[in-house]
């Protein structure tokens, strides 16, 4: 079976040579750690093929570890690694489950620092478009490789001196191709090893097409992470002072200082499997986008996939897994937070998951909302920041288990906490990080090389107000215009103070890997290809709120009517009326049997004032910000829409 795609081995390192000569710090002969003198742990440097061995030497120079490690990701090194940590005071065994674990990380190291993610290009506006007038970019940010080099200068000369390297040799795809892209990354935490065995393949479990010591290895893509040493808060090693994350697209580099949480350190997720592989996706002229994919079946047994890109914290995962309340639908779970796209020789867009494992926001999970995801979690999962109880459990706000008498809680700032105490038990972006295999209900097809066939992509967010539950686009160029106008509510994922409305494209906003007007050409680019079926293009709002504050529509579960409507569209169904934004369920087209009380009316109500202010913020935004680089279709979109609203 030929694979579409091209998949990414993130055998942990950097090439530092390479990236070393580039900026000017490797010397050779100043620090003479020959191959000799430098102590490996584990694994045989010999046995590693060419480009391997020199970015394990040449990191070694650079940055002076004790020794090196070379992790292959077997559960017995894993369980090594989780010894160690318990020993050191990293992380706490959760005795209620089995190989479950706590991590408390230094509370100024809890999300993605977007202030501190750049790209580096030779010209700024291959990274971002150049606002109008002066402002401020708020879709990515450039350094100049000069910046760069005096960055890199700083932190890294030394910073491992002391210290083990681990060298990680994984990819993100089970299954070995000829177009697969290598991709090394060498993590400091050992925490980050127990995460990453979750997040990827180890060279253990693909053992059969590829092993660490495979001499074909070659680096099309790396990153290298290093956190040092302040003051240690929790036994958190971090520097947020410091904290870099930097991305060389050209070089397929990565390069992370100074954070070990989630997509600031995990760098096969937003830092690779999006950014860079959002540039590899230009450039071969595919798509990688911050989507879930679910395969949905209908009473009748006839599936369809469907892909669906919310910002963080904004409902991926949830969806992903969800449990239909409508009797006789089934979900099943492909991926919950980022997909590879490509079009097949039939014209059908398909998708893979790139990853391996779940990284979940806990607070709101609970067995009344993702089910799922509760029963996922149980065995070998990583936790980190969420509360605990002293009977060993794990706790946080929203999971819905009332604390048995006698039962205490410790936050995730390790003190007492009780129910009703003004601040949460967990913190709002605590996570878990769990194996994909464990979720009961993942597709059968979640592995397959082939991808699977997507009819549908849903864009949405958190709208408290004007949004309606659910609209079609007229088109794929309106559908292109609706997901360069997504908004959402700021939420803890990123640093972000605030409830405040954002601007996120795509729900890509932080994840983009080049310049936006020219991600916009790429996906209007898609409708003059040749033989291509399109999906159709939809948006989802699960957060509008009603006058007191309280959502107007259930959610979770339910939201199976919403992709019930959905499905049916996709099939053809004559079952909307045309509205100035787009399509909306017609009349009793919305399967609303057994549900309760909802205000309908109010859920999809479209107030004028609502939209004539939305759609110049959406002006002002895009001129702003995109400025010269917007497609003159988006222009044509935004002011086709401008005209409709005008005559609500
Ligand atoms: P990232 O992992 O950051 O990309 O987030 P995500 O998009 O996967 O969001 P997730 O599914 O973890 O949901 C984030 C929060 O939104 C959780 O607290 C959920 O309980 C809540 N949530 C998800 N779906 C719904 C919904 O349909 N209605 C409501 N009210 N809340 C939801
Ligand atoms: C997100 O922020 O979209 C996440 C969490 O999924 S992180 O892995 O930290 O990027
Ligand atoms: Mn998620």
């Amino acid at each position: 079976m030929s694979s579409l795609y091209n998949r990414i081995l993130g055998c942990c390192t950097l090439s530092v040579k390479h990236f070393a000569a580039a900026h000017r710090l490797w010397v050779p002969g100043l620090h003479t750690r020959s191959l000799h003198a430098l102590q490996v742990l584990n694994g045989d440097l010999e046995r590693l093929s060419r480009p391997v061995r020199e970015f394990v030497v040449s990191g070694a120079q650079l940055c002076q570890p004790e020794n090196v490690h070379i992790c292959n990701g077997s559960e017995e090194e894993n369980n090594r690694i989780l010894a160690l940590l318990e020993k050191q005071g990293m992380i706490k065994r959760l005795s209620k489950y089995d190989n479950c674990w706590l991590a408390r990380t230094d509370p100024r190291d809890v999300a993605r620092v977007e202030s501190k993610t750049v790209i580096i290009t030779k010209n700024q506006r291959d990274t971002v478009p150049i606002p109008e007038g002066g402002a401020k970019c708020q879709l990515g940010s450039w350094m100049s490789e000069e910046s760069f080099e005096r960055a890199v200068a700083e932190r890294f000369p030394g910073c491992m001196k002391g210290r083990w390297k681990k060298l990680w040799q994984f990819r993100q795809f089970p299954v070995n191709t000829d177009t697969t892209l290598h991709g090394l990354f060498s993590p400091l935490l050992p925490y980050l090893c127990v995460t990453c065995v979750c997040m990827q393949y180890t060279s253990s479990q693909i053992a059969h097409s590829l092993s660490y010591t495979d001499k074909k290895f070659t680096i099309h893509a790396s990153g290298e992470i290093f956190v040092t040493i302040e003051e240690l808060k929790n036994n958190w090693p971090c520097n947020p002072q410091k904290t870099l994350i930097a991305h060389v697209p050209d070089r397929r580099e990565i390069i992370s200082f100074g954070s070990g949480y989630g997509g600031n350190s995990l760098l096969g997720k937003k830092c690779f499997a999006l950014r860079i592989a959002s540039r590899i996706a230009k450039d071969e002229g595919w798509l990688a986008e911050h989507m879930l994919i679910l395969g949905i079946t209908n009473p009748e047994g006839r599936k369809k996939y469907i892909a669906a890109a919310f910002p963080s914290a904004c409902g991926k995962t949830n969806l992903a897994m969800m449990n239909p309340s409508l009797p006789g639908w089934k979900v099943e779970c492909v991926g919950d937070d980022i997909a590879w796209m490509k079009f097949d020789s039939d014209g059908r867009l398909r998708a893979i998951n790139p990853e391996n494992g779940f990284f979940g926001v806990a607070p709101g999970t609970s067995m009344k909302t993702n089910p799922n995801a509760m029963k996922t979690i149980l065995k070998n999962t990583m936790f980190t920041n969420v509360a605990e109880t002293n009977d060993g459990r794990f706790y946080w706000e929203g999971i819905d288990e009332p604390l048995a008498s006698g039962i205490t809680v410790t936050s995730w700032l390790g003190k007492q906490w009780k129910p009703g105490d003004k601040d949460p038990c967990a913190h709002p972006n605590s996570r878990f990080c769990a194996p994909a295999s464990q979720c009961p209900i993942m597709d059968p097809d979640w592995e397959s090389p082939d991808g699977v066939p997507i009819e549908g992509i849903i864009f949405g967010g958190r709208r408290p107000k004007g949004v309606p539950l659910v609209y079609e686009a007229f088109n794929w160029k309106h559908g292109v215009f609706v997901g360069t106008a997504m908004r959402s509510e700021a939420t803890a994922a990123a640093e972000h103070k605030g409830k405040v409305v954002m601007h996120d494209p795509f729900a890509m906003r932080p994840f983009f890997g080049y310049n936006f007007g020219r991600y916009l050409e790429h996906w209007l680019s898609m409708e003059h290809r040749h033989g291509v079926r399109l999906p159709k293009i939809f948006h989802v709002n699960w957060f509008r709120k009603d006058t007191n504050g309280n959502f107007l529509w259930p959610g979770f579960g339910q939201n199976s009517r919403v992709l019930d409507w959905i499905f049916r569209r996709l099939d053809g169904e004559q079952s909307a009326v045309e509205t100035p934004i787009g399509y909306v369920p017609a009349s009793g087209a919305l399967n609303l049997q057994g549900l309760g009380k909802v205000d309908m009316e109010e859920l999809f109500s479209l107030p004028k004032e609502f939209w004539e202010q939305e759609v110049k913020d959406i002006r002002k935004y895009l001129m702003e910000q995109v400025n010269i680089d917007l497609p003159k279709e988006m222009s044509a979109e935004l002011e086709a829409l401008e005209k409709r609203v005008k005559k609500m």
